[in-house]
């Protein structure tokens, strides 16, 4: 049977004849789980359901282990906090060997179920288990998938098919794709989905869809996962029949606490709001004169004593802002401190919008008083969709390990994320969801390595790109090692390789107007001045990149003196970054020894030519992988192969008709 991709990651394909099955079959002749715990019982199942694939061999679950004298593994919830060392969350797991049996200890059921998906990836990864002893807890604590998924079942930027949400099936029919996409996202930790778009309809706040956002609140709650809802501002006006959606006025106020009382009534573990407010077009507190901290501080005293947060996006910009790089900062740094306990303020990791590379967002670290969710795109809005092979591991991780310095060096984003900096005691991550109908849900098969990767990451930072996508290979492509270090190596290089061919040396925002694909760095968007592509790129006869020193829009003051100080000089700024800083003469000499201009063309010609290196890399592994699998692989990196040339092409002719400068020596294109 072909590959489909359906089952992701978690294949449980029967592992070959090898001495380490046969260990594993040896230790896994039972699985005992004590207890009714909800989540511990999906752990049981999805234990025995893995044993059974992975070996071959049928696992009975049993109530309890005392007096058996075959070997097996012990699911159990320990309450106390000290056998799992610190920081003990009630998520963490510890997997041990206790006389002849392996044990899976959590706090509570969901670090069982964790600790069962680490016990399983061991298996899929054919790592050994003899006297195992690993123990493990998520450092950070709300780890959500947003997905901009529509009542229509459409979904903004979604490349992958449709939502799979049907909400004209719900609440009756459970689609049994809910499942296994529970299962997914439980098996790398995560613990929270945000189901619908923050461009958000208010249709969601009706009793009628409250009805099915039950419905699917009670398929992920057996797998650790809480639902949260994205919140129309304008609601109380829209399905509220008030006249105002001012969050000082005592009805709005009113409104939403009876709102969120019927929501609770409904779904008693819901997780909270998530809220794009004054934010390209939609409405929010600002029309009323209010700040975002009013709005966020009255939807949070609506949660009243419920378990619930509220997470409020910082992404915000206006036309007719000076640069809209700053806008973000502007609006809410001056709000540091406002925010009541329950509200987080989610930053996207740069602070234009999910560009191919950006600098560290300047809020991170700069709103101490406020725990900041990081939120990353797993979509490929700016990647090159579905059919652009594009591992975003290591952009996320450029992010967390940027050093902010905001209070000394060491002040890197991922303890500004996960609260150790300022002693928060609650933090997030969100990744917007590339989910979609299509049967492997991702559209490209390596995109599922984002989702994946974004899970891990969200767990434990502290994992390597490398290591991640290696354990992903090998749960999903092959165990061949060879083949796995291929595999990796491409998808290690794959960012940097479409950053070169598409925005080189800090360029930004040059992809075509609204559909965000291909290049169009020629673009003057009609009406708005500040999303034109020479507003980002300024080429002019001089040279090229949009200066934000002193000398220009100074967004460069946003940040520490230290990081001023390493991107302010364009002599010293690192080259990744250098056209996001610096107005740099086309003849201007780089580090590298070459211009601009021929640094310029050398990435775009070389980039383009990386594809073709990723596309006779993966011929390499044919004989390894899955035959329906390779062929939709190699058959995107054609299209990605003929897409790379277009951006060069576009590009490297668009900036010529300023620079004047012949294309240098190696890279003349026939004639
Ligand atoms: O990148 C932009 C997208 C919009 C999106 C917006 C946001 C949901 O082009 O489609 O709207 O970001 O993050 O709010």
């Amino acid at each position: 049977r072909a590959d489909d991709g359906y089952r992701l990651w978690l294949k449980y394909d029967q592992l070959g004849d090898s001495p380490q099955r046969t260990q594993y079959r040896a230790a896994a002749q039972f699985i005992a789980a004590t207890g009714n715990a909800e989540v511990l019982k999906t752990a049981a199942a999805e234990l025995q359901r893995g044993l059974q694939g992975l070996l071959g061999q049928p696992v009975p679950v049993v109530a309890s282990a005392a007096g058996d004298t075959r070997r097996g593994i012990v699911l159990a919830i320990v309450p106390a906090a000290k056998v799992f060392g610190s920081p003990a969350s009630l998520e963490g797991y510890r997997i041990s060997t206790q006389g002849r049996n392996l044990t899976v200890m959590g706090r509570s059921g969901a670090g069982v179920l964790y600790g069962v998906y680490a016990l399983l990836r061991q298996l899929q990864t054919s790592q050994p288990i003899a006297g195992l002893n690993l123990s493990s807890s998520p450092r950070i604590q709300y780890r959500l998938l947003n997905h901009w998924d529509n009542p229509n079942g459409t979904v903004e930027r979604g490349y992958a098919g449709s939502s799979i949400w049907k909400w004209y099936e719900l609440p009756q029919r459970l689609d049994p794709r809910y499942t296994d996409y529970a299962r997914a996202n439980a098996s790398i930790g995560l613990n929270g989905v945000a189901i619908n778009n923050v461009n958000a309809s208010a249709r969601y706040l009706t009793p009628e869809y409250l009805q099915k956002v039950k419905a699917l609140a009670g398929v992920f709650r057996p797998y650790g996962i809480r639902v949260y809802l994205s919140v129309f501002w304008a609601a109380p006006k829209v399905i509220g029949g008030l006249k105002t959606a001012d969050p000082l006025d005592p009805q709005v106020k009113q409104w939403w606490a009876a709102k969120s009382e019927e929501i609770y009534n409904a779904i008693p573990d819901f997780g909270g709001f998530l809220v794009k407010a004054n934010s390209e077009g939609e409405p929010g507190p600002q029309d009323y004169g209010r700040t975002h901290a009013d709005g966020a501080n009255m939807l949070a005293a609506a949660l009243g004593t419920h378990d619930g947060i509220v997470m409020w996006r910082a992404f915000v910009y206006k036309a007719g802002s000076s640069d809209r790089f700053k806008q973000a900062y502007e609006d809410f740094k001056p709000l540091d401190g406002q925010f009541a306990p329950k509200v987080l303020v989610q930053v996207k990791n740069g602070p234009i919008d999910f560009q191919s590379r950006e600098p560290f967002h300047p809020l991170f670290g700069a709103m101490p008083k406020t725990p900041l969710v990081l939120e990353v795109q797993l979509t490929q809005e700016y990647l090159g969709f579905a059919s652009h092979l594009v591992y975003v591991a290591p952009l996320i991780k450029e992010c967390l390990d940027a050093d902010t310095q905001t209070k000394g060096p060491g002040s890197t984003a991922t303890k500004v994320v996960d609260g150790s900096l300022d002693q928060h005691r609650i933090s997030g991550i969100a990744g917007v969801a590339n989910i979609g109908t299509d049967r492997n849900w991702t559209g490209h098969p390596v995109g599922q390595a984002n989702w994946y990767a974004f899970g891990r990451l969200a767990w434990d930072y502290t994992l390597t790109s490398a290591a991640i996508a290696a354990e992903w290979t090998k749960m999903t492509l092959t165990r061949e090692p060879q083949a796995v270090a291929t595999i990796v190596d491409v998808m290690a290089k794959s960012r940097d390789i479409y950053v070169r061919y598409t925005t080189p040396l800090g360029l930004h925002h040059i992809m075509g107007q609204s559909i965000h694909y291909g290049p169009e760095p020629w673009l003057a968007e009609a009406g708005r001045p500040d999303w034109t592509a020479v507003y980002y790129h300024k080429a002019d006869s001089l040279g090229l990149g949009f200066d934000r020193t002193a000398a220009g829009s100074n967004a460069l003051a946003l940040y520490a003196p230290g990081v001023q100080k390493q991107w302010g000089d364009a002599k010293t700024c690192p080259l990744n970054y250098l056209l996001w800083f610096h107005h740099v003469g086309w003849k201007q000499p780089l580090s590298t020894g070459r211009t601009l201009w021929n640094e310029l063309v050398t990435r775009y010609y070389t980039g383009t030519d990386s594809v073709a290196w990723m596309q006779r890399r993966w011929a390499t592994v044919k004989p390894q992988v899955d035959a329906a699998l390779f062929a939709d692989v190699a058959a995107r990196l054609q299209i990605q192969q003929r897409e790379a040339r277009w951006w060069r092409d576009a590009c490297v002719l668009y900036f010529q008709t300023f620079s004047k400068q012949p294309i240098p020596a190696p890279f003349v294109p026939p004639t």
